[in-house]
């Protein structure tokens, strides 16, 4: 046989997926509701294909100990069925990654969704066809899929970002990623464990290790703000407090900056004197959550201000914290409050003070190697039995560039974005027609309540494929001006905040070494974002070319 017969004969053993009018890349939250819009509101033909054994995207990785949502239950969920937030009770202000997850395969079954998704199959390869205009799609296991709409729903924080620090391999211990933990339990006990990482989910599994382990080490790169989260069950008076209200809670979550149906105050923090500034502080801080970023106005827009709440819970920590020497270390420094993305912890600080624990700064004493024995830093080697990597993840373009994209004359995304994501709205990028990615780069995505973000792409998308089709249009694609226009309104809203000031920031890609430094979520707050999209589609899809 010779190449060529070899190449026809292998191709022809491979399963054929079929072709579909839409293809949607995995089922998480945005994965679901793309498929029930399109299939049941719209009567298209649509397959799901999700690398994961089931449905729950981030929370079908993310089982980590202490692993729960930062935003509230009752409205990290969809609010597109009021059956289905009538129906659905959760049992905690934060839901834990298991409830989460048994929402969504609620919500697969209640609206019979599993028949359209495939699992375990993971997107290797997707490619534009001009001539036929068709996305021709390649998993890892050869299997080959057609259709006119590709739809990304790969989320923003699913390309686990591990280190490459010399000597892993060599470890005689065992060692995970937050972001791929195993299924079973992981049984610290007895264990000397060492914890990478200090962002959100670090802050979250910190406490929780420490109470099974023999011993923690926590080694930290950049020291972080958290406010307590005050998490804790739901009463049934309060769940049906918030069931008879939901019309008005969801129609608050659009309306807002962020996706949170909270207000957030209408004083700047240098109106109110010192002493009511604090009162105010204090009672935000005792209610917990990430809604103490609405204490003021301008926390995120004006330096002095931010500085009181900065200066607030620094001295939090030192009070909290009884070794001097390592709440010093805890204290955040280079970078102003919320600027990253702000943690919330049940008992973070309180840890360092279990005999248990030990703090390492790796930024005075960088990590130099892993050895079969544990971590070696510049100044000290840690025996350890697990290394756990709370390192965070290659975020927004990392899933995306994970998947070999090419678009019309074989540009390949990678390339297109190698100095940083370019696209128009955050929706699609010019050089790939019919190509959605939602809650991309360039989209609020990641500074929301990711359910409201969600919810609004895919309603935008699927209104844009009824709309072409009800006009005999089968192409759509990013005008470039209009895209480049979007970029540099994407970079002025982001400058018109603090947040480019925290150098370390995954929102910066700063976490992986060699990305390039663009400041990557749309800053200009959700309303005002979900208001432009309409307007770009009542004005005739403008900025974007559509054809028959
Ligand atoms: O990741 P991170 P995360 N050597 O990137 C450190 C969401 N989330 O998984 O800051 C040593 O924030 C890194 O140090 P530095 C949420 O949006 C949501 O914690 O780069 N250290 C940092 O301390 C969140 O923001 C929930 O200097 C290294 C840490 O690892 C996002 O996920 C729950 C290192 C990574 O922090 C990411 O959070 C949890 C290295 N080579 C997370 N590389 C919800 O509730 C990185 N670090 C929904």
């Amino acid at each position: 046989m010779n190449a060529s017969t070899q190449t026809k004969a292998r191709d022809a053993m491979k399963p054929e997926g079929g072709e579909f009018d839409a293809l949607v890349i995995g089922a998480g939250f945005a994965g679901l509701y793309q498929l029930l819009c399109l299939r049941d509101r719209l009567g298209l033909s649509v397959r799901v294909l999700e690398a994961g054994g089931d449905v729950g995207g981030t929370w079908y990785w993310n089982r980590y100990p202490g692993a729960r949502c930062d935003s509230e239950s009752y409205y990290y969920s969809y609010s597109f069925s009021d059956e289905l937030q009538q129906e659905w009770s959760w049992s905690e202000r934060y839901p834990e990654h298991g409830e989460i997850r048994r929402y969504l395969g609620h919500v697969a079954d209640r609206f019979d969704l599993r028949r359209d998704i495939q699992f375990n199959t993971r997107v290797a390869r997707a490619a534009y066809d001009e001539g036929a205009n068709l996305w021709h799609v390649t998993t890892e296991a050869g299997e080959r899929f057609s259709a006119r709409f590709l739809i990304t729903a790969v989320g923003c924080l699913s390309a686990a970002n591990i280190p490459r620090i010399p000597g892993l391999e060599s470890f005689r211990g065992r060692w995970y990623h937050t972001g791929r933990w195993p299924h079973e339990d992981v049984d610290f006990t007895g264990q000397r464990v060492g914890l990478i990482g200090t962002g959100s989910t670090g802050i979250q599994a910190t406490p929780v290790i420490a109470e099974q382990a023999a011993h923690l080490t926590v080694f930290q790169r950049t020291a972080n703000y958290s406010i307590p989260a005050r998490n804790g069950p739901v009463s049934a008076e309060e769940l049906k407090a918030i069931k008879a209200d939901y019309a008005a809670i969801r129609e608050k979550a659009r309306a807002s900056i962020n996706g949170h149906p909270f207000d957030i105050s209408e004083h700047s923090a240098l109106d109110v004197p010192p002493e009511e500034r604090l009162n105010r502080y204090e009672a935000a801080w005792e209610r917990g959550g990430l809604r103490f970023r609405a204490t003021f106005r301008d926390l995120l827009t004006n330096k002095d201000a931010n500085d009181t709440a900065s200066d607030f819970i620094r001295a939090k920590i030192r009070s909290i914290v009884k070794d001097p020497v390592v709440a010093e270390m805890l204290t955040p420094k280079d970078h102003p409050f919320a600027t990253k993305r702000p943690p919330i912890d049940t008992n973070y600080f309180e840890t360092f003070n279990r005999s248990n624990v030990t703090l390492v700064d790796i930024k005075a004493s960088p990590i130099v190697k892993i050895t079969s024995n544990g971590i070696r830093t510049q100044d000290a080697e840690y025996p350890l039995d697990i290394i756990v990597f709370a390192t965070g993840f290659d975020a927004m373009t990392g899933p995306l560039l994970a998947i070999d994209i090419q678009g019309r004359e074989g540009q390949r995304l990678k390339g297109s974005w190698a100095a940083g994501p370019r696209s128009y709205l955050g929706l699609q990028v010019a050089g790939f027609p019919n190509l959605f990615t939602i809650t991309g780069p360039g989209s609020p995505s990641v500074l929301t309540n990711m359910p409201v973000a969600i919810e609004q792409h895919v309603e935008w998308i699927t209104e844009c494929i009824r709309r072409m089709r009800a006009q005999g249009l089968t192409r759509i694609e990013a005008d470039p001006a209009a895209a480049e226009r979007w970029v540099a309104h994407v970079n002025d809203a982001a400058n018109a905040t603090l947040l480019p000031m925290a150098n370390s920031s995954w929102y910066l890609g700063a976490n992986v070494p060699g990305k390039p430094r663009v400041f990557m979520p749309y800053a200009g707050g959700m309303a005002n974002y979900a208001r432009l999209c309409r307007e770009v589609a009542e004005k005739g899809y403008e900025g974007f070319r559509l054809s028959p």
